[in-house]
């Protein structure tokens, strides 16, 4: 793999291999990451990299767009049957584009947004202070219950009430529980909001019928390709056929330039992959990864937020075991499982030190790990708290994960 590569520039063919290694030799365990498959790889390294074609299908401002035109329309057209969408922009080259679309194409600078806050679990770009969200906009947060830690959509309602905003946004990036999408789409009528949600994170279980979908309640839809859809690295959005225009129009021209017409190509190739009856199966095995981790864990009395999951991620809180989710992650990273720390609700750790870890199934299920290597991560996970500062035994238990990895092979046709 990577003949070209080695032969023009051996230094980064070397990071290759070694980030290839990397991938196959570690448990991947970060919610947002995934393993595509070869077709989807292959077609963002193919010739559509080269092709410029700012505009849409039949409305471009190149010449030479009737391929890549053919290719976008196929990911709207997929991406619509997929979801049951009435209408698809496939050119945001991120989540964060595609959101900056969905806020901008209703909201004028200075409106006020309500989304969930990003230590409950939300997004930067649900209004973080940090973030173009926080920065253009009057961005306000509603955060989940103490004790229960899920989302109170009484409380949500008054505080909308209350403040009238003119963007409602769902959706998370460390949520384990499932929204209430008609509350939402209730409380964003009530207050003459615009309800966009982000379904990122859940799109693949969303996509493989394994959980409810946000289509029918939220007048915009966006998400990511790439994590349990498992596709490219991309935005989408979805929306109604009356918000198309203003959509459109904000994607490009307002944000983006020439899109990435590899990635739209991959985009098209990850939705056909979706649409197969295995793919069902594939989200479905995720969410009973999940399950089996989740229960494995509070077996083994680590403290899970909300206590326990509906989706493919768990947020585990690492105070009781006495440590911060900073120390655990450089842990568990030493004992061969990759994951990111990760602040739980009414965190008083910074987000740089946290209190918990995000753990997620969708890669290691892609791998075709099921809930037997499921209770074995937790076991080993258990073991290494246990194991603290023991380099011996830790790394017995990098030898365990090692082997969990080699039994289930990743890209075994790239060499
Ligand atoms: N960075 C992604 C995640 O890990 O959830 C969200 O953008």
């Amino acid at each position: 793999m990577y003949d070209a590569v080695r032969q023009t520039d051996p230094e980064i063919a070397r990071v290759l291999d070694a980030e290839l290694s990397r991938q196959r030799e570690q448990l991947e365990m970060i919610a947002s990451e995934n393993f595509t498959s070869r077709a989807v790889l292959d077609t963002m390294g193919s010739v559509m990299t080269n092709k410029y074609a700012e505009g849409y299908p039949g409305k471009r401002y190149y010449g030479g767009c009737v391929h890549v035109d053919e290719a976008e329309n196929l990911a709207k057209q997929r991406a619509c049957e997929l979801f049951g969408a009435d209408r698809a922009n496939v050119q945001p080259h991120s989540g964060s584009t595609a959101n900056m679309t969905a806020y901008l194409a209703f909201c004028k600078p200075g409106d006020k947004i309500l989304g969930l806050s990003l230590s409950h679990g939300g997004h930067l770009t649900h209004g973080h202070p940090v973030n173009f969200s926080g920065l253009m906009f009057q961005a306000i947060h509603y955060e989940v219950e103490r004790g229960s830690e899920v989302i109170d959509y009484d409380k949500l309602r008054e505080q909308a009430k209350r403040e009238r905003p003119r963007l409602l946004i769902g959706g998370a990036s460390a949520y384990p529980r499932t929204w209430d999408y008609a509350a939402m789409r209730s409380i964003a009528a009530e207050v003459d909001a615009v309800f966009v949600f982000d379904m990122a994170h859940i799109a693949g279980l969303v996509a493989g019928g394994v959980h409810p979908s946000p289509v029918p309640h939220a007048d915009v839809v966006t998400s990511t390709t790439h994590k349990t859809l498992r596709g490219p690295r991309g935005g989408l959005i979805l929306c109604k056929q009356e918000h198309l225009k203003a959509i459109n129009k904000m994607n490009f021209p307002g944000i983006q330039g020439g899109p990435l017409m590899h990635m739209i190509a991959a985009k098209a190739v990850c939705f056909h992959e979706c649409l197969q009856p295995s793919f069902r199966d594939y989200a479905q095995r995720t969410l009973d990864n999940a399950q089996a981790l989740a229960a494995a864990l509070l077996a083994k009395g680590f403290r899970l937020a909300s206590g326990g999951t509906d989706n493919h991620l768990l947020l585990v809180n690492c105070k009781p075991r006495g440590m911060t989710g900073k120390a655990m992650e450089e842990l568990l990273e030493e004992v061969g499982i990759t994951c990111n720390k990760n602040t739980v609700p009414f965190d008083e750790e910074s987000p740089a030190v946290a209190s918990g870890v995000r753990l997620g199934t969708p890669a290691l299920t892609t791998r075709g790990m099921g809930p037997a290597a499921m209770e074995r991560i937790a076991d080993i996970m258990d073991r290494a708290v246990t194991a603290r500062g023991d380099a011996a035994a830790l790394a017995r238990l990098r030898a365990e994960s090692l082997e969990l990895c080699r039994a289930f092979p990743l890209y075994p046709e790239l060499g």
